[in-house]
């Protein structure tokens, strides 16, 4: 859907004051509120620069909700931003000479705190020519995204998990997680408990499975390392013309993780074609020709750093990650949709059955899924 090009009212005006904050030249043309993602604000400003180009900007409020330290999100993406950038000069290419750059705003940091705004903001360059999709929509964006989140692991993978701290503690601690979700059961502020015991009852027969990854990283069976943490396909920016991968985008959440989560949050959206939002769950199913895609492209990109131990839970992964934020979803729902913006009263009950419905369907195929990680593994081996 085009977006509407706001020249003038409030909107429009917003735009152009936080803009006139970050060090962009150029005469404001233009404002576009860009409605993805569920947690930040993000507006894109076109400015006309004295050689009559028009040039784009991603401004960007931190929901300070969700991020209770905002300079310490900042600090963690200069820090990975910065590496990619060595990294890629170092080795003479360059995401398609796009890689993701923050401007400096007044006062000379990456970042600025703009209280009569709603609080900090930052400045991104627009990655031009490219587009993102919310949902999977063939087997070659699969592989691309996969491909993209790969290589972004393997660019960070000398990083050390020390430089970067946790912006969300326990972000993906699915035993956590679900501690939280009893909590809010226990607690039932709106009263709403009563429309999911049959999820709750479903969950309670999963729960055995859910620290199986962090009891790993605890026993040193899994290192930590630095992760995305929200590896969604509608965060990678594939080019207009040919759907080829060009950056990773939305590095709010890097900081010290698995890399497991991040590939099982690629099976949650790179594998099925139908969006959170589905309400007809008999189209909410994993898509075997998708998951080997996916997997084909991150594993060409990443199967020389993974352990053994890595590949052998990265279908697993998916299962748990697509449960855990089918929870999240369910927790936000009894807390009285806090956290996640909402489009309506039920919406997040809605996410949270589309996201079992979606563990469900991966359970089943987990068997031809390890097999297939396998028989992958083998082809890299022998090449
Ligand atoms: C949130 O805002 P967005 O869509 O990039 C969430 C992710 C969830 C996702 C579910 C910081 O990401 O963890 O997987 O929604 N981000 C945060 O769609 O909580
Ligand atoms: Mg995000």
């Amino acid at each position: 859907m085009p977006l509407n090009k706001l020249t003038e009212g409030p909107v429009a005006s917003r735009i152009a004051r936080i803009g006139d904050q970050f060090a962009i030249s150029g005469e404001f043309l233009y404002g576009e509120e860009l409605c993805n993602g569920h947690i930040n604000t993000t507006y894109r400003a076109c400015y006309l620069t004295e050689d009559g180009v028009k040039e784009r900007y991603i401004l960007q409020r931190i929901n300070d909700y969700v991020f209770k330290d905002p300079v310490m999100v900042m600090k963690n993406v200069e820090k990975v931003t910065r590496h990619i950038r060595w990294k890629t000069m170092r080795r003479r290419k360059n995401t398609a000479g796009q890689p993701l750059t923050l401007y400096p705003a007044r006062g000379g940091r990456n970042y600025i705190n703009l209280p009569e705004e709603g609080g900090m903001w930052r400045c991104y360059n627009n990655i031009e020519g490219t587009h993102t999709y919310d949902v999977v929509e063939n087997t070659r964006q699969a592989y691309q995204a996969g491909n993209a989140f790969g290589s972004f692991q393997e660019l960070i993978s000398d990083m050390n998990p020390e430089d970067l701290r946790e912006s969300i503690p326990d972000f993906h601690n699915t035993p956590k997680r679900y501690e939280a979700l009893l909590r809010s059961v226990e607690a039932d502020v709106i009263g709403r408990a009563v429309n999911c015991e049959a999820e709750l009852a479903m969950l309670k027969t999963w729960s055995p499975m859910f620290s199986r990854l962090v009891d790993m990283q605890a026993a040193g069976e899994l290192p930590t390392r630095i992760t995305h943490n929200d590896t969604k396909i509608n965060n990678v920016m594939l080019d207009e013309e040919t759907d080829e991968a060009v950056c990773v985008i939305d590095l709010d959440t890097v900081m010290p993780g698995l890399a497991l989560y991040d590939f099982g949050d690629m099976v949650r959206t790179a594998t099925c074609t139908a969006s959170e939002d589905e309400e007809d769950l008999s189209q909410v199913v994993m898509q075997m020709p998708f998951f080997e895609s996916l997997a084909e492209g991150y594993l060409d990109a990443a199967h020389d750093f993974l352990t053994q131990n890595e590949i052998d839970q990265l279908a697993f992964a998916g299962w748990l990650i697509t449960t855990e934020i089918g929870m999240r979803f369910l927790t936000d729902y009894l807390d009285g949709d806090k956290y996640f913006r909402i489009e309506k009263p039920e919406h997040n009950l809605i996410r949270a059955r589309n996201q079992f419905a979606l563990a469900r369907s991966i359970q089943t195929n987990l068997p031809r899924m390890e097999k297939y990680i396998r028989r992958l593994m083998k082809s890299h081996k022998k090449k």
